[in-house]
C-alpha cells in the first residue's frame, strides 16, 4: 500500500516542538528533565490523546501512546525516539523520530486505517546523555544494559539526581521499566553525518549501531600561585589534560576512518588565571563499529594516562555499549519500502548512537535514516529538508503497515519459538 503522510502537518509538528527551549541561534536546548522536556512532554501526550491515542508512561518516564489494533494482545509496532537535545542541539535529533511517529498515527487516522497488532509512539527518556550521563539511559534499562538505581542516582554538574527531577516534572510512572512489552521497534532519525547527503541519497536504511565507550577523568596535581611557582616541578593539572586531550585525538586517527574520539567536556578548577590549576574532571567519548578495536583504543588510552607522571589520574569507564546489528525482519520491511516509494537509498551503520542502539538488545529493531545539511548535528544549524522528512516517515508508515500485519505477527512469534542459532 503505497500510503503517503502529511508533509506539511509533520513539519509544523516540529517548528511548533522547536519552539520549546528555542535558542537565539535557530536551535534548541532541552534539556532531559527540565521544565522544557517536561512542556515538550505534555505537548506530546496532548497531541497523542487528540490522536485517539491512550497515552502512559513507566518509572523511568519512558512515554508509550497506543493506537489500538484489532488484535489487542499482539505486542505493539513501536516507532519513536526521543525529545530531550543537546544545550545547543538543533530541531530535529530525537525530536524527528517521536512526531514521525505520530504523524503516522495521524495519517492513518485520516484514512480510516487500522491495523492487526497495536501501533505505540515512544520517547525515550534522556536519550542525549548531555545532563545525565551515559546516553540512552531510560531505553537502556528497558534493555537490561543499566539497573533501575544506576538511573536514578546519576546526577548533572549541579549535583541533582535523575530520580529527583523526574518526579519534578511529574513523569515518574508505576510500572516497572522494561514491563511494557513492544513487537518491534522503528526509529528515524536524521543520519547526523554527511554520508547521504554527500551521495544525493534520501534515504539510509541502518543495519547497526557501533560500539560506544564513555569515561569519567579526574586529573589531580596541585593548586599553586602562576608567577612565583617555577615551570619545573608544577603539578599542572590543565596541561596534563591538555595532553590527554591531544593523546585521544591522536589514538582515534591511529585507528582508521571509522574510529572517533572526542573529548567534550572539560571542568578546570580553581579556574582562576593567575592559580596553576590543581584540578580537571573530563569526559571522553570513544567509539568504532569493531569491539575488538575499541578495546584496544581502550588499552592505549589507559597507557597514555600512565605516562601523566605530574598528576594523579582517576579514569572511570561509566559505559560500555557494544555494537549492535538490528533486526533481518526489519530491515527488510524497510528496504520493501524503500523500493515501493522509490527514494534513492543505502544501507550503513549508525556513527551515533540511538534508543534502538539498546532496544535492539530485547526487540526486534531497525532505523530509516534521513540527510541533514552539511551532516550537522548537535549544533543550533542543524536543518533538514521538508521532503527528506517526509520520505523517511513514508517509509516507516509502509513498513510498519507490514510489520503490524497478522502475517508478520506470526512470523515473529515463530522466530520466538524457534531455538535460538
Ligand atoms: O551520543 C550520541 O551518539 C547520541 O547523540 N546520544
Ligand atoms: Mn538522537
Ligand atoms: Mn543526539
Amino acid at each position: 500500500m503505497n500510503l503517503r503522510i502529511n508533509g506539511a502537518r509533520l513539519w509544523d509538528s516540529l517548528m511548533k516542538m522547536a519552539r520549546i527551549d528555542a535558542l537565539p541561534g535557530g536551535g534548541c536546548g532541552r534539556l532531559a528533565l527540565s521544565d522544557g522536556d517536561r512542556e515538550a512532554r505534555d505537548i506530546f501526550a496532548s497531541w497523542c490523546r487528540e490522536a485517539g491515542c491512550d497515552v502512559s508512561y513507566d518509572r523511568l518516564g519512558n512515554m508509550f501512546a497506543r493506537r489500538e489494533g484489532r488484535d489487542p494482545d499482539e505486542p505493539p509496532v513501536a516507532i519513536g525516539s526521543h525529545l530531550d537535545t543537546q544545550p545547543h542541539g538543533g530541531k530535529f535529533d530525537g525530536v524527528y523520530g517521536v512526531l514521525a511517529g505520530l504523524e503516522i498515527v495521524r495519517t492513518l487516522n485520516d484514512h480510516g486505517i487500522s491495523t492487526d497488532a497495536p501501533l505505540e509512539i515512544v520517547n525515550w527518556t534522556n536519550e542525549e546523555g548531555a545532563r545525565f550521563a551515559p546516553a540512552m539511559l531510560a531505553s537502556g534499562v528497558y534493555a537490561g544494559a543499566f539497573d533501575l538505581d544506576f538511573a536514578l542516582t546519576r546526577r548533572d554538574a549541579s549535583g541533582k539526581s535523575f530520580g529527583d527531577e523526574l518526579a519534578r516534572i511529574g513523569y515518574a510512572g508505576d510500572t516497572a521499566c522494561g514491563a511494557h512489552k513492544l513487537g518491534v521497534f522503528l526509529e528515524a532519525h536524521i543520519e547526523q553525518g554527511p554520508i547521504l547527503e554527500n551521495n544525493e541519497e534520501v534515504i539510509g536504511v541502518v543495519t547497526g549501531g557501533q560500539g560506544q565507550r564513555w569515561y569519567d577523568v579526574n586529573l589531580l596535581g596541585r593548586d599553586a600561585h602562576s608567577g612565583s611557582t617555577p615551570m619545573q616541578g608544577r603539578r599542572d593539572a590543565l596541561a596534563a589534560a591538555a595532553r590527554l586531550v591531544l593523546a585521544v585525538q591522536s589514538l582515534a586517527r591511529a585507528h582508521g576512518e571509522a574510529a572517533v574520539g572526542t573529548v567534550g567536556e572539560l571542568n578546570v578548577l580553581p579556574n582562576a588565571r593567575n592559580t596553576i590549576p590543581g584540578e580537571v574532571r573530563l569526559a571522553i567519548d570513544l567509539r568504532h563499529p569493531d569491539d575488538t578495536v575499541l578495546s584496544r583504543m581502550d588499552h592505549e588510552l589507559r597507557a597514555a594516562c600512565r605516562t601523566m607522571e605530574e598528576v594523579e589520574i582517576g579514569l572511570e569507564m561509566i559505559w560500555h555499549n557494544p555494537p549492535i546489528a538490528f533486526d533481518s525482519d526489519c530491515i527488510d520491511a524497510l528496504k520493501a519500502a524503500v523500493k515501493l516509494h522509490g527514494y534513492p537509498s543505502r544501507q550503513m551503520v549508525s556513527g551515533a548512537g540511538h534508543d534502538a542502539c539498546q532496544i535492539a538488545r530485547c526487540v526486534p529493531t531497525a532505523m530509516v535514516f534521513v540527510p541533514c545539511k552539511d551532516g550537522l548535528s548537535h549544533n543550533e544549524a542543524e536543518s533538514a529538508e521538508p521532503e527528506h522528512l517526509e520520505a523517511g516517515c513514508n517509509v516507516l508508515l509502509t513498513a510498519a503497515l507490514n510489520l503490524s500485519a497478522a502475517t508478520a505477527c506470526e512470523r515473529r512469534q515463530q522466530r520466538c519459538r524457534e531455538p535460538a542459532e
